[in-house]
């Protein structure tokens, strides 16, 4: 049976009025269920239409989906309303203050390896050096043999190399020891004179409070005709006095030996130790700093070049001990823990190389 007009009115007020009196979007959710959703009081209805007569059913039907549309476009409106209200409340609570400065961006810093990496690039690099690069993985030849380092030598054995497994024909390749190899493949590859330095990665199977398994040499070589020690000395007394930014160090060179250089010697620099600080430059005290030798004629011929025409000297150093000596690094070990605690304190601005503008400056 369906309702007399007068209740259709009565039901059609009621729902208005229950679409008035809801205040969030929740309250008038349920209010289009009561009237409009599948057990809705409208919906009920709708579904008894068809038990009227047919020529009543027509003019109920209308008059019905009328009520049913005015409703549905009340909701529609108060939703849109509340909708309003809802998003106006947000905009007010999240609102954000342009005015307010902005947050500074925490800058990255410059790795002390890298920045010492740099600084002896731009040094040597004003005495005529330029800088050379090769593999990491290298193979026998370029890493030892070439060297004047041969099989059985016992330095073999010392530079606790890495090696990858053999392949087919028994050959391994290693991670390079020193970067001495690309100053071999430099030299193949190019016509002489030479004059480049080698910075790099550098790899020996030792850890401990004073090794890393990884670490970073700059090797150099100056090769041209009538080269010797007087050169030898002067460049490298020139590097650490600029490096150091000390103008009087005194420097001595003790006799060593390395298979690659004949003679060869190690470098030291005068320095004071007082009180645990260390002071780099005239006193009583000796400092080792880089080791370093005439080219040895064996290592010219392996690259095809004769010895009575060409000679050079060659000197190699340890990044890391670089780094600590001039920055006051105490601790190797921190150099490869990456804590940016570590970075923020030892790490350099980009393109502040500070030693160099002192070092130029005088
Ligand atoms: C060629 C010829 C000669 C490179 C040299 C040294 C002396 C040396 C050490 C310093 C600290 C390695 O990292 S360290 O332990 N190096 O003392 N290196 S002469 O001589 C060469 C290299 C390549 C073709």
């Amino acid at each position: 049976m369906s309702l007399a007009d007068k209740d259709l009115a009565a039901l059609s007020a009621e729902a208005s009025g229950a679409v008035r009196t809801a205040t969030t979007l929740d309250a008038l959710e349920a209010v289009r269920i009561a009237y409009l959703g599948k057990s809705g009081k409208l919906t009920e209805q709708l579904k008894q239409l068809g038990s009227l007569p047919p020529e009543e059913r027509k003019t109920a039907g209308a008059a019905l989906n009328q009520v049913k549309q005015v409703i549905a476009e009340a909701i529609a409106a108060a939703k849109e309303s509340l909708e309003n209200i809802a998003l106006s409340a947000a905009l007010e609570q999240d609102r954000v203050d342009i005015t307010l400065p902005a947050r500074s961006e925490k800058p990255g810093s410059i790795h002390p390896i890298s920045q010492v990496i740099e600084e002896c690039t731009e040094l040597f690099g004003a005495m005529g050096f330029t800088v050379a690069e090769g593999p990491e993985i290298e193979d026998d030849w370029h890493n030892f043999t070439a060297l004047n380092i041969p099989e059985s030598h016992p330095a073999r054995q010392m530079h606790d190399t890495f090696y990858f497994p053999a392949d087919a024909e028994g050959n391994s390749k290693l991670l390079r020891t020193h970067t001495s190899p690309v100053q071999i493949r430099t030299m193949q590859a190019g016509k002489p004179p030479f004059r480049f330095i080698a910075p790099g990665r550098t790899y020996r199977c030792d850890s401990d409070i004073t090794h890393s398994p990884m670490f970073h040499q700059i090797e150099g070589l100056y090769i041209d005709k009538n080269i010797h020690m007087g050169h030898l000395k002067g460049c490298l007394t020139q590097f650490v006095q600029t490096f150091f930014g000390v103008s009087e160090v005194p420097v001595r060179f003790r006799p060593s030996f390395f298979p690659f250089t004949e003679p060869s010697a190690e470098m030291d620099i005068g320095c004071i130790r007082e009180g645990g600080e260390l002071k780099i430059g005239a006193g009583k005290d000796w400092l080792e700093i880089l080791g370093c030798g005439m080219v040895h004629p064996a290592v010219l011929r392996n690259v095809g070049l004769d010895p009575e025409e060409w000679q050079g000297f060659a000197f190699g150093m340890g990044v890391e001990r670089l780094a600590m000596l001039k920055y006051g690094i105490p601790d190797l070990r921190t150099f490869f823990d990456s804590d940016v605690r570590w970075l923020n304190h030892y790490g350099f601005a980009p393109l502040d190389i500070p030693t160099l503008v002192r070092g130029l400056a005088r």
